[in-house]
């Protein structure tokens, strides 16, 4: 009984999700998909085309957060919904934000510097993948590129806004970190693995599994070092909690 996710490797909702599954030690695999051509695949199993999608025996959920409620109703044991009404509702609360203003915006900020540069960008997006996915990639990278600028409106005006939302964000959750332990309740849920998971891109932890490259785009790079007290908490998280243990805190 092995869970199949159908993921980008890139994508930090899918680290939600493969996050998710190692900590509640569920066995699964991965299905990567290629952005642009995993259209159709994402359709036929679900309805819209994004992913993450999880799929268990003829069952599939789409979405993070739906994916991580599914899991805890499916396997209760290690949950990451909290028990208690009052938790659990901050950690809904806390997810659903942070979907919006870490996973939007983290997204748009990054690509707006990385697709520009599609030696850097190309084997993030075609890692593990079918052996074709790299010279298909490399032809059809002007039209992909030209495509997510679009519609996620990745342009200078864009990437100025999400570093806005980013800062603001980053700035909310040290607040209450620097209350209590855990973003809701009394112990590591999904408020925190969304936190860390959809922050990730910005601090390139080993463990979401990318061959992140050596060398930045300056002003990304740039940002980064000039944030690195504010994603402590994140690296904190995945260096004690991404591996499936988490300590009392
Ligand atoms: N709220 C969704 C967002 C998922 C999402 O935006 N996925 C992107 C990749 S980061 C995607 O699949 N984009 C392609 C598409 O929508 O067709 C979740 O939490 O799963």
């Amino acid at each position: 009984m092995t869970a199949v996710l159908y993921q980008f490797p890139i994508s930090h909702y899918c680290e939600k999700v493969r996050w998710a599954l190692d900590y509640k030690q569920v066995p699964w695999r991965a299905q990567n998909l290629l952005p642009g051509l995993h259209i159709k695949t994402a359709r036929g199993m679900a309805p819209r085309s994004s992913v993450p999608i999880l799929c268990l025996q003829g069952e599939c959920v789409q979405g993070s957060a739906n994916i991580i409620s599914w899991l805890d109703e499916r396997f209760p044991e290690r949950p990451l919904t909290p028990a208690d009404p009052a938790a659990r509702e901050a950690s809904l609360h806390w997810e659903s934000r942070l979907d919006r203003d870490l996973g939007v915006h983290v997204r748009r900020f990054a690509y707006h510097y990385l697709l520009d540069r599609p030696d850097l960008v190309i084997p993030l997006f075609v890692h593990q993948g079918r052996w074709w996915w790299r010279p298909f990639l490399k032809l059809s990278f002007p039209r992909l590129q030209a495509v997510m600028r679009k519609l996620m409106a990745i342009d200078d005006r864009g990437a100025e806004e999400s570093r806005q939302v980013i800062e603001q964000t980053l700035a909310d959750i040290r607040t209450t970190l620097s209350q209590q332990p855990w973003l809701a309740g009394d112990g590591f849920s999904r408020a925190d693995l969304a936190a860390a998971a959809l922050a990730a891109p910005l601090f390139m932890p080993a463990a979401y599994g990318l061959p992140w490259p050596a060398q930045l785009p300056r002003p990304l790079q740039d940002w980064i070092n000039a944030h690195e007290d504010d994603l402590a908490w994140a690296r904190a998280l995945y260096r004690d909690c991404r591996s499936g243990s988490v300590p009392a805190r």
